[in-house]
């Protein structure tokens, strides 16, 4: 088997270079770009703090395929043996109410290291770098749909204070490890109808977020990034933090510009967003999600809006301005499987742009000739990228090909069918 991976990768590595493009290099360049693995896909989004909140904020998890981590020991033993699947370099985000352990008395605004401090231990023996982003729903403190902006300031202080104490956590897992921990902000803010005041709920978010950012951290320990949304499940008139909000306040506070691919009309391409803020000097996080029909987190899947999106990160050396989150949450498959399968699919659609005839295409857009650049774009999707892709997991040490499922399916009959 492994005989006949290198030799065809032989073969493909010629085919490439007769379009100019270095295999090497392409492969080189994709074990380089941190893919941060999303704990949530493992506990369906529900977090550890054993008080059971309902999954609020418009989010859905829908299944219930037996397995869920339960405990945070759970999710780091799920997440393990999903990383020895993985080629690349992977790191691993949290969410806010993803603690370790409980401590009597404290809610989220008074969050600390205290309550994550197994991770960190966790990560330090993995050597893994750690992302977070604050928890603003799945909470009574998300009263009428507010958080952030909501218009009782006891009710913003919780929530504010919660953003502040993930931050500094975020911080702290940041230098401890040596690698920036990238501090996602997300709320879900907003009206099922037409509100008669948008303004002030917005104002009210500003005032909040700048206070959640005021404390400084040096940018090798922590960067803050914001996430809009068109719209969400009760929140479909108005969301508060929409696209145009953050994108002005990303630009204005220097802040990394979080793009979900769920989080857009379905026409609108994310890919081309890509270039139009880097150009600029902005930094994206990307949430590389699958929609089907509304912002429903699918196991994203190789399609042409994986590609096209991965294509842009790459084509123009972006990747470094870009820091990859996935975000998808599926419980009706095997977990260990849907971070598995969504995760080497980002990482084929890196591959393909890696892999694709760049500067020929370039230059024939150059020369005005559309067609043959049109023929070009169309063959190249037929080359050998996937004889690359075996090569690299041969490489890496991981399972090619559909050889990752049988080590996931005696996970489940050992570890997750064991679960209640
Ligand atoms: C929600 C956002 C957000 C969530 C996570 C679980 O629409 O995409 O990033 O997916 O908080
Ligand atoms: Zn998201």
């Amino acid at each position: 088997m492994s005989k006949h991976i290198e030799e065809s990768y032989a073969l493909a590595r010629e085919v490439y270079a007769s379009y100019g493009v270095n295999t090497e290099d392409a492969m080189r360049r994709l074990a380089s770009i941190e893919i941060s693995l999303h704990a949530w896909q493992g506990d369906d989004v529900v977090g550890f703090e054993n008080i059971n909140h309902a999954l609020t904020g418009g989010c859905q998890v829908t299944g219930n395929y037996p397995g869920r981590a339960r405990t945070a020991d759970e999710l780091r033993a799920d997440l393990e043996m999903a990383l020895q699947l993985l080629p690349g370099t992977m790191r691993v985000c949290l969410q806010g109410h993803q603690v370790d352990r409980m401590l009597p008395g404290r809610d989220r605004d008074q969050f600390s290291m205290d309550n994550f401090s197994a991770w960190l231990a966790w990560a330090q023996e993995h050597r893994l770098a750690l992302d977070i982003a604050p928890c603003f729903y799945s909470h009574p403190k998300l009263d009428h749909g507010l958080s952030l902006s909501h218009p009782d300031p006891a009710i913003r202080r919780f929530w504010i204070d919660h953003g502040k104490a993930i931050r500094r956590i975020g911080a702290e897992f940041g230098r401890v490890l040596g690698r920036p921990c990238v501090c996602n902000f997300w709320a879900p803010d907003g009206f099922k109808d037409t509100p008669a005041d948008r303004d002030f709920p917005r104002r009210r978010l500003l005032a909040a977020l700048d206070e959640c950012f005021a404390e400084e951290f040096p940018e090798n320990e922590l960067l803050d990034a914001v996430e809009p949304k068109l719209f969400g499940i009760g929140s479909e008139s108005c969301t508060i933090g929409s696209h145009d909000f953050y994108l002005t306040y990303a630009a204005r506070r220097n802040k990394l510009i979080c793009l979900d691919s769920g989080h857009f009309h379905p026409t609108e391409s994310v890919a081309d967003k890509i270039s139009a803020i880097c150009c600029q000097q902005g930094r994206i996080l990307l949430h590389v999600s699958r929609g089907v029909r509304w912002d429903s987190d699918h196991v994203i899947i190789l399609n042409d809006e994986l590609l096209s999106i991965a294509r842009e990160c790459v084509a123009w050396d972006y990747e470094k301005q870009i820091y990859f989150c996935l975000d998808f949450f599926d419980a009706s498959i095997n977990r260990i499987a849907a971070w598995v399968i969504g995760t080497r699919n980002m990482q084929k659609a890196l591959l393909c742009g890696l892999l694709e005839p760049r500067q020929e295409l370039i230059r024939l857009e150059q020369e005005w000739d559309f067609s043959a650049r049109l023929a070009l774009q169309e063959e190249s999707k037929a080359l050998p990228w996937c004889a690359v892709w075996n090569e690299f997991c041969r490489r890496a040490g991981v399972p090619v090909g559909f050889d990752f499922l049988p080590q996931i399916r005696a996970y489940e009959q050992q570890v997750l069918s064991l679960r209640g």
